[in-house]
């Protein structure tokens, strides 16, 4: 791209005239607050995939997707190694993103009806009286946007718009959810702030909508510090791309989605550069779990799936790019989670994340920064199934606790033993340590006991809980009639 090239001509090349920018929920250039020249708080943007595996970007080991655009974004930043979510699926792993907070502690490691996640017409949802990294920001100032796939709650109260989202654009659950797959369930609704705008949603377009409506948001809100969260629908199954990323794949349409998803992170990049606000701005391109067991993802080199607590299911690719405030072409294996988020951002902000509750998330800009000696702020992770406990991370030492396998069926479920694994030198876990580790493993036991009785396991609640929100008469999101 021409650097000379001014912001006028360079959204013309877009395709988005001055008209095309206005839009809902976004202040108008007299409102805003222009801090051009000044240090000023760094624009966030989280780029957040859904069921991307640790092993399908260039970067992370690919062979077989091209993503030049994201591996560019590494070199120029910071790949985060030991970087995890919450929860191996969808709505707790967001809830933990949005909360910083462990998806037990908010109540939305299940749905209502103890499904693993929310699906159409939940009457659970998000809390409105939890406070968001949307709301941490736009108290500070910011402006936010929420494009892409929500899954917090599909209920009025529930919206992003309800939990610090200026404006919305993008599917309220899962795409697999629409009536095409369940026949109860209503057409998957495309929504624009609070109504939906296209039942069933055409999902070969969705990523270049997202795209645009990305670099709209941006472009409009250039002038002040924004917060953009870009939870994209793919490569969630059914895969679907536009036209120009259709069968082009080594890898069917899994990668077709993987590289157009890496052509969209080009765009809101050189967005960035050609509006000069690159050196402002803080960008994170990671997933909200592990590749499913089939479908085409990869998590190698690690073991284990989506939807389940080996390290395949829970640790995500993470690339961190801010030109001249993280270190260029690093990268960093602490432990640190997309918990740390929140307070993170708010430390950036020049604000706090909310004191009158417990946040999990710790602050990691020394990591981010590469301050030398840094280390993750984290005495232990915790790994949860559902409701249940299965795994706790201290270091480099991850024990598998011994439980009782939870799969259903006629036979009483297997017990199965404790498994203990060196993180550093068997990322894959294959050779347990267990039996000549015994100290490692009490340790790491107590630490479990810890989040026991904090967070809760099984049906045995912990003492620390907050409650989820609640609907009292769900209603299913359907197009308004004209
Ligand atoms: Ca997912």
């Amino acid at each position: 791209m021409n650097r000379n090239m001014d912001r006028r001509n360079f959204l013309k090349a877009l395709g988005l005239g001055a008209a095309s920018l206005a839009m809902p929920g976004c202040l108008n250039a007299s409102q805003r607050t222009s801090r051009a020249g000044e240090e000023r708080p760094p624009n966030f943007i989280i780029i957040f995939c859904d069921d991307l595996g640790y092993g399908d970007l260039g970067c992370f080991g690919s062979k077989k997707h091209r993503t030049p655009n994201i591996d560019q974004m590494a070199a120029e930043g910071m790949r985060f190694t030991s970087f995890y979510v919450t929860s191996g699926v969808c709505t707790p792993s967001r809830s933990s993103l949005m909360t910083g907070c462990y998806p037990r502690r908010v109540n939305m490691h299940q749905s209502a009806r103890g499904e693993w996640v929310l699906f159409p017409v939940a009457a659970k949802g998000l809390n409105p009286k939890e406070i968001t990294i949307a709301e941490v920001l736009k108290r500070a100032g910011y402006a936010t946007a929420c494009i892409g796939k929500w899954h917090l709650g599909d209920q009025p109260q529930f919206l992003p718009t309800k939990q610090g989202f200026d404006y919305y654009f993008g599917i309220p659950y899962s795409n697999d959810m629409g009536a095409k797959q369940r026949k109860q369930n209503p057409p998957l609704p495309l929504m624009q702030n609070e109504k939906v705008i296209e039942a069933p949603a055409d999902q070969t377009t969705l990523t270049k909508r997202y795209t645009e409506q990305a670099i709209k948001f941006i472009a409009t809100s250039k002038d002040r510090p924004f917060f953009l969260y870009l939870p994209h629908t793919m490569p969630h199954n059914p895969v679907h791309s536009s036209e120009r990323f259709r069968g082009k794949s080594a890898n069917g349409g899994y990668g077709d989605c993987v590289e157009e998803i890496d052509w969209s992170t080009g765009q809101l990049l050189n967005t960035l550069k050609a509006l000069g606000i690159d050196r402002h701005t803080l960008v994170i391109f990671t997933s909200d779990n592990g590749a499913a067991n089939r479908w085409g993802g990869s998590n190698l080199p690690l073991s284990g799936f989506k939807g389940s607590t080996a390290e395949g299911g829970m640790r995500e690719p993470c690339v961190v790019r801010w030109p001249g405030k993280i270190p260029a072409g690093t990268a960093c294996d602490e432990l640190s989670c997309t918990m740390d988020l929140l307070p993170t951002f708010a430390k950036l902000a020049g604000t706090k994340p909310p004191t009158d509750r417990i946040i999990d998330g710790r602050d990691i800009w020394p990591l981010m920064a590469g301050k030398k000696g840094a280390k993750s702020p984290h005495e232990a992770f915790y790994y949860y199934f559902r409701d249940q406990l299965q795994a706790v991370r201290c270091g480099k030492w991850k024990l598998h606790l011994p439980r009782k396998q939870s799969r259903r069926g006629s036979k009483p479920p297997p017990q199965l033993p404790a498994r203990l694994y060196d993180l550093n030198v068997d990322i894959a876990e294959k050779s347990s340590l267990a039996d000549t580790h015994p100290d490692v493993v009490q340790r790491l036991l107590a630490l479990a006991e810890k989040a026991r009785q904090d967070l809760g396991d099984g049906s045995k609640k912990g003492a620390h809980q907050r409650p989820a929100g609640l609907a009292v008469s769900p209603k299913p999101l359907l197009l308004s009639s004209k």
